[in-house]
């Protein structure tokens, strides 16, 4: 069976379950039953195991929210569809249960530096246009803004502990509608935005993926890190900044620890 073909002009569909085990079904499965499961996935997850797309990956939900996590990546629709149902149909009937699930792609910001830009900062540094060394950095500028585009529609996220996810939107109501704000205006409101984030390298790598349109909320926020509080810190250090003091909207949150399906076997006594 072929599904329809569903691309996207640019990046890649984003995929997060959630997902709890019924425990009754689980404890009247037959003996080998648990182990075949395990290796049904280990084979799936093995054939989708780019660094970018197609990839499975998998997490524990710490608290009860859920119990197992998905996240998975597929340039087309089709595919992450497809890879979403043979997941479950790894599973024996009567043992999976949906908690949540979350539909986005990954974008290119609005607010991106252009050339024009790039220029405009050289030349704040007191470099003459058409000069040698203008053009050389200007070639480095444009290089590390097409390797950033890159790896925003093409994200290969760190294999980090802990995994963050939550969706958000911007306000719309009276003055606080983030959509009647000008671009200028919207430009410098997310340059703040960045300038927070940025402190936060090494310790949170973000995942900003849209879904305007695609799901209830309007991106899906995936944060990695390696502590509990780096989570913690940088969702309240953002809280203060205008961006998110005046328009950011929150859905729930989920705390995921990054397990292999061995581990995740063994973490929720699946064996
Ligand atoms: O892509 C970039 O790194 C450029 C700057 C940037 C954009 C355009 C950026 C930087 N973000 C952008 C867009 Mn972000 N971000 C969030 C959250 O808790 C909250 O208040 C919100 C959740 C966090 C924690 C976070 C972290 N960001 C967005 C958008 C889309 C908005 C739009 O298009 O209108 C959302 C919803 C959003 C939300 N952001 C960064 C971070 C971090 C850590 C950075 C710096 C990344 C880096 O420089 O490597």
């Amino acid at each position: 069976m072929s599904l329809p073909i569903v691309k996207l002009t640019k990046g890649i569909h984003v995929m997060h379950l959630f997902y709890r085990i019924d425990r009754v079904g689980w404890t009247e499965l037959s003996n080998d039953e648990s182990g075949q499961t395990l290796a049904k996935l280990e084979k799936l997850c093995a054939a989708n195991a780019a660094a970018s797309h197609p990839r499975i990956t998998t997490y524990a939900n710490v608290g009860n929210k859920a119990d197992l996590v998905v996240m998975l990546t597929a340039a087309e629709l089709g595919t992450v569809a497809q890879m979403h149902r043979d997941f479950e149909a790894c599973f024996p009937p009567g043992t999976l249960e949906s908690a949540f699930s979350y539909l986005s792609i990954t974008e290119l910001p609005d607010y991106i530096t252009s050339e024009e830009e790039m220029a405009q900062s050289l030349i704040q540094e007191k470099l003459e246009p058409g000069t040698e060394i203008f053009e050389k950095r200007l070639k480095e500028m444009r290089d590390r803004h097409a390797q950033y585009e890159h790896y925003r529609l093409y994200p290969e996220m760190p294999d980090w502990e802990l995994m963050g996810f939550y969706p958000m939107s911007k306000r719309r109501s009276g003055s606080d509608n983030w959509y009647s704000l000008d671009f200028a205006t919207r430009k410098k409101l997310m340059a703040g935005h960045a300038r927070v984030g940025r402190k936060y390298a090494g310790r949170i790598s973000q995942l900003i993926t849209g879904s305007v349109g695609l799901d209830d909320w309007e991106w899906g926020v995936t944060l990695m890190a390696h502590q509990t509080d780096s989570l913690k810190e940088i969702v309240y250090e953002m809280r203060f900044d205008e961006v998110t003091a005046r328009f950011g909207e929150f859905g729930p949150f989920y705390v995921n620890l990054r397990l292999s399906l061995p581990q995740l076997w063994d973490h929720l006594h699946l064996r």
